[in-house]
C-alpha cells in the first residue's frame, strides 16, 4: 500500500492540476516506519443465559466456577438450608402442638411446673452440637476465602470509582482501562443483561490462578462476583487481595456491593474468563506483553500496536 501511494503521487509532481492532497499522502508512507503487526483481539464473548448471571425466580446461591465458590455452595445448599428448615419446622409444630394440647378450655387448672433439668441440658447441648457441625467446613471456607494467591498468579489492579471500574494489568504493562455500563440499547443489542453489562470487561484467563489487587478511588466500593465467589471492598489507601481460578470461560456478571454514592445501582462489572491461549492473544491485541511461561510459548510473537477492545 505505501509503495501504491508513492507511484500514485510521482506523476502528480508534474502536474500542475495535481490534487492539493498530493504531496501529504506522498509523505505519509515515509513518516510510518516499518510495519507493525497488528493482532485483533478476540471477539467478544456472548453470555450464556443463566450462566454468571442471576435467574427469574432463583431462591438459591448462582452456579459457581471457582473451588471456594463450589464449597460455598455446598454449604450452603447441603447443610445450611436443611438445618435452618428442619429447626423452622421443629419450632413451628411444637408452638402449635402447645397451644392446641395446652389451650384454656382443656386445661383450666394450669401446671406449675417451672423447672425440668434434663429438658435444661437437652436444649443447651442440642444447639451447641448443631453449631459445632456447621463451624467445621465454616471455617474452613472463611480460610480458603483469604488464601494468599500462589507465586504464578497473575496479577489485576481494580480500582473502584464514582461510578465505573478501572483495570490495570501490571504483569503484561497494559495500562489502566476504565470499564463504564452500558446504556440499555446497547446491551440489547449485544443480547447482554441491561445494568450488570459494561462497555470494556474485566479479561481474565480460565484455569490459570489470578490474583486481583483491589483498591478504591475515592469511596469504598465492593468489587462482587456472585458466580466466581468473588467480594472484596475496595477501600481508599488500602490493597485488599482476592485470589481465584476461574474453573470455565465465560461471561460472569456482578456488581458494586457497597453502598457508594447516586449511581452506586450503575456500576457493573463483567469478567470475560477465556481460554489461555485467547487470553494471551488479548493481551497481545492491547500492546501488553505476556509473562512467565505464557511468554516462553509465544515468544517469538511480533510487537502489537494497542487496540481498544469495546
Ligand atoms: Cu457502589
Amino acid at each position: 500500500m505505501a509503495q501504491d501511494n508513492v507511484a500514485a503521487a510521482a506523476p502528480a509532481a508534474d502536474n500542475a492540476a495535481a490534487p492539493a492532497e498530493s504531496p501529504a499522502n506522498a509523505t505519509a508512507p515515509a513518516a510510518e516506519a516499518a510495519p507493525v503487526a497488528k493482532v485483533a483481539a478476540p471477539p467478544r464473548m456472548k453470555p450464556t443465559e443463566g450462566i454468571g448471571m442471576p435467574k427469574p425466580g432463583e431462591i438459591t446461591l448462582q452456579e459457581q466456577f471457582t473451588s471456594t465458590g463450589h464449597t460455598a455452595r455446598w454449604l450452603h445448599d447441603k447443610m445450611l438450608l436443611p438445618l435452618i428448615t428442619i429447626i423452622s419446622v421443629f419450632v413451628l409444630l411444637l408452638m402449635l402442638y402447645v397451644m392446641v394440647r395446652y389451650r384454656r378450655s382443656a386445661n383450666p387448672v394450669p401446671s406449675k411446673t417451672s423447672h425440668n433439668t434434663v429438658i435444661e441440658v437437652v436444649w443447651t447441648l442440642v444447639p451447641v452440637l448443631i453449631l459445632l457441625v456447621i463451624a467445621i467446613p465454616s471455617i474452613g471456607l472463611l480460610a480458603d476465602q483469604y488464601k494468599p494467591a500462589p507465586k504464578d498468579a497473575l496479577t489485576v489492579k481494580v480500582t473502584g470509582y464514582q461510578w465505573y471500574w478501572g483495570y490495570e494489568y501490571p504483569d503484561n504493562g497494559i495500562p489502566e482501562f476504565v470499564s463504564n455500563m452500558l446504556p440499555e440499547d446497547k446491551a440489547k443489542e449485544n443480547g447482554e443483561p441491561y445494568l450488570l453489562a459494561p462497555d470494556n470487561r474485566l479479561v481474565l484467563p480460565a484455569g490459570r490462578p489470578v490474583k486481583l489487587i483491589i483498591t478504591g478511588a475515592d469511596v469504598i466500593h465492593s468489587f462482587a462476583v456472585p458466580s466466581l465467589w468473588v467480594k472484596m471492598d475496595a477501600v481508599p489507601g488500602r490493597l485488599n487481595e482476592k485470589s481465584f481460578t476461574i474453573e470455565k470461560p465465560g461471561v460472569y456478571y456482578g456488581q458494586c456491593s457497597e453502598l457508594c454514592g447516586a449511581r452506586h445501582g450503575f456500576m457493573p462489572i463483567a469478567i470475560e474468563a477465556l481460554p489461555p491461549a485467547q487470553f494471551d492473544q488479548w493481551v497481545r491485541s492491547q500492546g501488553g506483553t505476556l509473562k512467565g511461561a505464557a511468554a516462553e510459548k509465544t515468544a517469538d510473537a511480533a510487537p502489537v500496536t494497542a487496540e481498544k477492545k469495546i
